[in-house]
């Protein structure tokens, strides 16, 4: 018989892809999404699944409402992608931020104890749990120093999860997913923010962009590729926790540059600190300056992923790297902003 998944989060970027993925694999898939004044389901229907789910309106920040949605839905495997997701904000909103990214993983397990335990759950756990990294390559036993509101809410989630399991026998995996990006990526993360942009640029819809910490380094993945390792986590016999990555890292710098260069412009750079600034080799025009509103009071100056456990008892490898990723990206959005405008 055909398995039944819930996704919470159905509207994120993980939750369209992991939809599209289960999908293909025979799933009934049930995905939850928040109330909002307008619908946002403008990655599914990209996908072009809309028709294919089940969408129910469901908050982590209710308890009922999860209960009321697991006794109506039966699901074999939850899959908990609902957060507040963004760290910049995580500094604005702390209190918010740990209400859903936090608590909200409680809810979700206590829904699963009440309704039923035997329901397998997937943490969202993240790579920004390492932050202050202690090691490097971080593996599943680096010790945690998260530097934001979001990584501390995490890593309560993290932490919870293997509660769970230990003490009410719940199969709870977590994967601990370093960056992973893609068109479907939200305007506010820097890699979409700098594709969109530079294809604004490239087609004359824009003159420059502004950023932050340029030199942070990120180990980034394709998402595409990432929710079939959190499937692969919860076919195992036992529950366990995962590190998904790259095992290769880049400056925000770099994704810049290799974004413009795929737009065939070679980017200078001039100045120093807050006043540095990119620009055209050929044109002499600006193209990038600092901004220092985007730099954040805690920063996580650089992540690197060693996935050999996920390799080795998964099977699972990333395929698309560093440059390949950019390319996608900016490719997608010049389609978006020829069409669109
Ligand atoms: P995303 O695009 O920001 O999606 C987050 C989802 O959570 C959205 O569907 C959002 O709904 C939903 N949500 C927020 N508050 C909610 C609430 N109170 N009740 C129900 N739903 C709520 O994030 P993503 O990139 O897909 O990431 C998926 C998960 O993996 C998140 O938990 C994220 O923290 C974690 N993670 C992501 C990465 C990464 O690199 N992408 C790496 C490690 C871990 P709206 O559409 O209404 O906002
Ligand atoms: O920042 C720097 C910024 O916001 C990456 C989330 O999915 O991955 C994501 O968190 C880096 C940081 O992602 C801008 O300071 C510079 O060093 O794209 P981001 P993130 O903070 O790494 C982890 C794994 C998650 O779990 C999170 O949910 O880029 N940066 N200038 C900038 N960042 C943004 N957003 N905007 C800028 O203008």
């Amino acid at each position: 018989m055909a398995k039944t998944a819930f996704i919470t989060g159905i509207t994120g970027q993980d939750g369209a892809y992991l939809s599209e993925f289960l999908l293909s694999r025979g799933y009934r898939v049930f995905g939850g999404y928040r109330r909002t004044s307008s619908p946002n389901f403008w990655r599914i229907e990209e996908l072009n699944i809309m028709k294919d789910i089940e969408l129910m309106e469901v908050d982590i920040q209710d308890t009922g409402n999860l209960i009321r949605t697991f006794e109506k839905v039966k699901p074999d495997e939850v899959y908990n992608l609902a957060a507040q997701s963004f760290v910049a904000v995580s500094f604005e909103k702390p209190v918010l931020t740990g209400e859903i990214t936090a608590i909200g993983v409680t809810r979700v397990l206590e829904a699963i104890r009440i309704v039923n335990p035997r329901i397998k759950f997937y943490q969202a756990s993240s790579s920004e749990m390492f932050g202050k990294v202690q090691e490097t390559p971080q593996k599943e036993s680096t010790p945690f120093y998260p530097r934001s509101p979001y990584a501390t809410a995490k890593l309560y989630g993290h932490w919870l999860t293997i509660n769970y399991r230990e003490s009410y026998n719940i199969f709870g995996c977590s994967g601990i997913l370093f960056n992973h990006e893609s068109p479907l990526r939200g305007i506010e993360f820097v890699t979409r923010k700098v594709s969109d942009a530079v294809a604004r640029i490239k087609l004359g819809k824009q003159d420059y962009f502004e950023i932050g910490n340029m030199d942070a380094k990120r180990d980034w993945g394709y998402a595409k590729e990432f929710v079939e390792g959190m499937w692969l986590m919860m076919q195992r016999p036992d529950p366990g926790d995962y590190v998904l990555a790259t095992n290769e890292n880049h400056s925000v710098r770099e994704f810049i540059e290799h974004a413009f260069s795929f737009v065939g412009t070679t980017l200078e750079w001039k100045g120093s600190d807050a006043n540095e600034y990119g620009f055209d080799a050929k044109t002499g025009k600006t193209l990038v300056k600092i901004n220092p509103k985007f730099f954040r009071p805690g920063e996580v100056d650089q992540l690197l992923g060693d996935y050999s456990k996920a390799k080795t008892v998964l099977g699972w490898e990333p395929k698309v790297r560093f440059r390949e990723l950019v390319e996608i990206m900016v490719q997608r959005d010049l389609d978006r902003v020829s069409r669109l405008g």
